[in-house]
């Protein structure tokens, strides 16, 4: 059985996505970040940069329990595990793991910044204070939707010819275009692309996964301590205290 400590996130939702398009059996634990429960001591353990998703797979390789953080590293150990959703053949694994690469290191951080400086920001902090991060970030954001719209051109998935881990990757940080100050028109390769992963039941069974905990409404002051102030910021020792 498979422990998944998630939060009903972009991230969150990428292994949720695979967890269904598999049909693994998994249970999904709430990792309520808005309270701080990422700095949980048994939750540092697993997930020692106290981000969600963390994954327990209680039949492992071997049959040992094994843990794991990252998202990426989250999917790629369901796509050995399962066999599914990652090419057998080597130039086409390849091409996956570099546009799975592609989503951690630049759409997931850039968009990322772009939702705390664009999105969320300005009801923390004075607009002017912000200027610089919003236009770095969200310029950032319509660069790489131009680099995936034109890539996606004459392509129907990221990917290897096929529906993989790559897309699943993808696919959740691009639901809410005007969260970076995108306007999903303007990239119409992405719009297809995007609203064709959209449809998939599995998909769709997903994005329900831990929803009832989700909401997008403004943080409170305590949440945006803990997940962009001193809080999250806070150096700590092994246990997750505060020193
Ligand atoms: N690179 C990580 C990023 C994970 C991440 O940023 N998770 C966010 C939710 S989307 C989180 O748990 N934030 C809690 C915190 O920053 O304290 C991954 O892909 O798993």
């Amino acid at each position: 059985m498979i422990d998944l400590y998630s939060w009903p996130t972009s991230n969150g939702h990428k292994v949720h996505i695979m967890l269904e398009e598999c049909g693994l059996p998994y249970r999904a634990h709430p990792v309520v970040i808005g309270k701080g429960e990422q700095f949980q001591p048994w939750f540092l353990k697993i997930s020692p940069n106290n981000k969600t998703p963390a994954m327990i797979d209680r039949d492992g390789p071997g049959g040992k329990e094994i843990s794991l953080f990252e998202s990426g590293a989250i999917l790629f150990y369901l796509a050995e595990k399962s066999g599914r959703f990652f090419p057998t053949e080597l130039l086409k694994r390849h091409d996956c793991m570099q546009w799975l690469m592609f989503q951690m290191s630049s759409i997931g951080p850039m968009l990322g910044q772009a939702h705390v400086f664009y999105k969320y920001g300005p009801d923390h902090h004075p607009r002017e204070k912000l200027e610089v991060g919003i236009e770095r970030y969200v310029r950032q954001a319509n660069r790489l939707y131009n680099v995936m719209d034109l890539h996606l051109a004459d392509r129907e998935w990221f990917a290897a010819g096929a529906y993989t881990i790559a897309d699943m990757a993808v696919f959740p940080w691009l639901r809410m275009p005007s969260f970076h100050g995108v306007e999903i028109d303007g990239y119409p390769n992405v719009k297809r692309w995007r609203d064709a992963i959209a449809e998939r039941p599995a998909v769709l069974h997903a994005l329900e996964v831990l929803k009832s905990n989700n909401r997008f409404v403004k943080h409170s002051d305590e949440e945006w301590d803990i997940q962009f102030g001193a809080t999250q910021f806070a150096h700590r020792d092994a246990s997750g205290k505060i020193v």
